[in-house]
């Protein structure tokens, strides 16, 4: 019984995640759903992006949080449209919850929306939002035996960023164990390594967004 009523709400969550990505296909715009543990560094790598590819694609954000307007207030500031979805305690973000988010957006001449997602690193990997691509964030302090306690998230992103390379003297992380136990799950995962802090890697995950934004416009 538990199990047909889970079941329901995520097909009933799949259907409308097809709407907004009916909606999304046609307006051309290009759609990252970002997860992570809380605080590995999301809003950080948005703001980072939004620097580097601002004057090159236009970009809209939806900041997912249980509570408060902090994140989005960090990206409003930087000039970029952006709402704050309150979950109001809910654990992730869902179709529904971005499809009346987007009213509140003017996505005319939007090519890339990035859809923050609530620091979670169980239930965001369940529900699909019309993204076309899961980027999860994986940060040094959080220990590289992560991919085998969550698989889910490791299994579903496209892509596994590693977050704060600097701290890596000060760090037990076991960067080799954890590439192999994630790329173990999801042999396709593109894995960055980098710091949002002092920069390092970033080039070569905006050149990665860049040519993923290209493609799909003109595929
Ligand atoms: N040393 C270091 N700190 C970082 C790096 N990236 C982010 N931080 C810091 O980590 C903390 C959390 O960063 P956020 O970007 O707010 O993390 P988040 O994932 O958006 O957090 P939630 O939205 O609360 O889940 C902040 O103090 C950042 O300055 C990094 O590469 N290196
Ligand atoms: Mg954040």
């Amino acid at each position: 019984m538990k199990v047909a009523v889970v079941k329901n709400v995520l097909d009933a969550n799949e259907r409308i995640a097809q709407d907004n990505r009916t909606l999304f296909d046609k307006q051309k715009i290009f759609v990252i759903n970002l997860m992570s543990s809380p605080g590995a560094g999301k809003t950080s790598l948005v703001e980072k992006t939004i620097s580097a590819l601002k004057d090159r694609y236009r970009i809209a954000v939806i900041e997912g949080d249980i509570q408060d307007t902090q994140d989005a207030d960090r990206i409003s500031a930087l000039g970029i449209p952006a709402v704050q979805i309150n979950t109001g305690g809910a654990c992730h973000i869902d179709g529904n919850m971005i499809r009346e988010a987007l009213p509140s957006l003017e996505l005319e001449g939007i090519d890339l929306l990035i859809a923050e997602n609530v620091g979670n690193l169980v239930c965001p990997a369940e529900f699909k939002i019309g993204e076309n691509a899961k980027v999860m964030i994986l940060s040094t302090p959080e220990g590289a035996d992560k991919p085998a306690k969550y698989p889910l998230m490791f299994q579903e992103s496209a892509v596994m960023i590693i977050n704060k390379m600097d701290l890596m003297p000060y760090v037990d992380f076991d960067l080799e164990r954890a590439k192999r136990t994630a790329l173990a799950i999801n042999p396709n995962l593109k894995i960055f390594e980098l710091s949002c802090k002092n920069g390092e890697g970033l080039e070569a995950w905006y050149s990665w967004l860049s040519d993923q934004i290209e493609s799909f416009r003109t595929p």
